[in-house]
């Protein structure tokens, strides 16, 4: 729009008040007249919407205190000054939002208190209308821990271990998720519980949903006892997750054995064993140094324990080196496994020293791996799509371990002609 001569000014001024309110906005939009001076020309400033007002202070083209005293109502400015800190702060949660600092329930939270509003998310956020109604539906059920002290039965035992939140959980399920997808696993009910609180983990897990952290009660280690089918064949599989809590507790104090990590004797049993470390690169991604260095004494303390407690070591096929939520590797990352396994011999050094000494006493085979269960956003706590590849790869792998006499023949067939 072109500017005005000084006399088209002054002609528009001296008849403001019969300018259409619209074209009065447009002027002060572009700067060609201000507020002021219409308001000196006989402009009524309470006609005037108060959003207006709102966008001319955004667009830094009024001062919310010279509201006053160009007349406006009191409790009109004050109306504004409201609105204002509100949008403020709207911002201020998509900001969050965007900046993936903001956790899914925090989310629903503010939807139903307003301190976001849908429409906003649509605009100012990368939600979409189809996420925004999982939001919506998100619901995490409380669910108490399953009290399982059954003996395992005969077969393989696969224990992990890893400091609380490390993803234990999630490993499980996911494990699970893919194994029911494939029709690998049956489900042995001799551990009810622990089969049911599979059933549990691996249904929130299709929602999306993660599971709550894994309390450190004796009747929080949870045995799933479930058989591989593989060419016909039942291998009866004890799958043990215990709590983070334990495993660091057992760590500190390894008189503490009984009652934490050999919880219901589950460790010390004649059992072929698999045992899976779960490092958690996230903790190290997020610049959380102290927990790594403690990551790394919780694992040595560890393996000092058990080497020397009954035959754990020595009844296990494998040690696996489990480097979790590889999807917060570097971007570009090309081989995820190489990288797993540079950044724990170079992070974990004495840890990775201390096994390989065990690996040669006790004769069990050491791998190092990658693992993430998909992609996950609001703050870590939203899994937005579901990896398929790392769980098949842990049970191709765990189903070599367990049928390592004829390892050739059956296994290789089965996967050979499957994927
Ligand atoms: N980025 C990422 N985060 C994960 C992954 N697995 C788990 N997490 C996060 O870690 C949290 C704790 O996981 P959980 O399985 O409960 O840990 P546990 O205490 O060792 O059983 C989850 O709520 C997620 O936020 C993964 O593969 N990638
Ligand atoms: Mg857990």
């Amino acid at each position: 729009m072109s500017k005005f001569t000084a006399l088209q000014r002054e002609a528009i001024l001296r008849r403001i008040s019969d300018v259409p309110l619209q074209s009065v906005f447009k002027f002060i939009d572009n700067s060609e007249l201000t507020l002021d001076e219409c308001v000196e020309n006989g402009l009524v400033i309470n006609d005037i919407p108060i959003n207006q007002f709102e966008k001319w202070i955004k667009q830094s083209l009024l001062d919310l205190d010279k509201l006053a005293d160009l007349g406006l109502n009191l409790s009109l400015v004050e109306e504004i000054r409201k609105s204002i800190e509100r949008s403020e702060e709207l911002q201020e949660n998509y900001d969050l939002i965007n900046d993936d600092m903001m956790i899914i329930q925090d989310i629903q939270k503010h939807l139903r208190s307003g301190g976001v509003t849908e429409e906003g998310l649509l605009e100012k956020t990368t939600i979409d209308k189809e996420l925004l109604n999982e939001i919506k539906g998100y619901e995490k059920k409380e669910h108490p821990s399953q009290n399982n002290d059954v003996a395992l039965i005969k077969g393989t035992d696969i224990f992990f271990f890893g400091k609380a939140s490390s993803g234990k959980t999630c490993v499980l399920a996911s494990i699970f998720n893919y194994a029911e997808r494939k029709g690998l696993f049956i489900d042995n009910m001799v551990s009810i519980h622990g089969i049911n609180y599979k059933n549990l983990i691996v249904n929130e897990l299709k929602n999306s949903i993660l599971p709550d952290s894994t309390p450190a009660e004796k009747k929080a280690v949870t045995y799933i006892s479930t058989e591989l089918i593989l060419d016909g064949e039942a291998n009866p599989l004890n799958f043990v997750e215990m709590s983070g809590e334990f495993f660091s507790k057992a760590a500190q104090d390894p008189k503490e054995i009984n009652n934490t990590i050999d919880a219901h004797g589950y460790l010390s049993n004649s059992n072929k064993k698999l045992l899976f470390f779960i490092v958690d690169y996230k903790m190290y991604s997020d610049n959380e140094k102290s927990s790594v260095s403690s990551q790394a004494n919780d694992f040595n303390n560890l393996v000092g324990i058990l080497d020397g407690y009954k035959k754990a070591l020595q009844n296990a096929y494998c040690v696996y080196i489990v480097v979790n939520k590889s999807d917060k590797f570097p971007k570009g990352t090309v081989d995820k496994n190489d990288f797993a396994k540079s950044f724990f011999m170079k992070n974990f050094k004495s840890v990775y020293t201390n096994l390989k000494q065990k690996e040669k006493k006790h004769n069990f085979d050491l791998r190092i791996l990658h693992y993430s269960i998909g992609n996950l956003i609001f703050k870590n706590s939203y899994l937005s799509s579901i990896n398929y590849d790392c769980p098949k790869n842990i049970i191709q792998s765990i189903s070599q371990q367990a049928y390592r006499k004829n390892e050739d023949s059956v296994i290789g067939k089965f996967f050979k002609s499957k994927e």
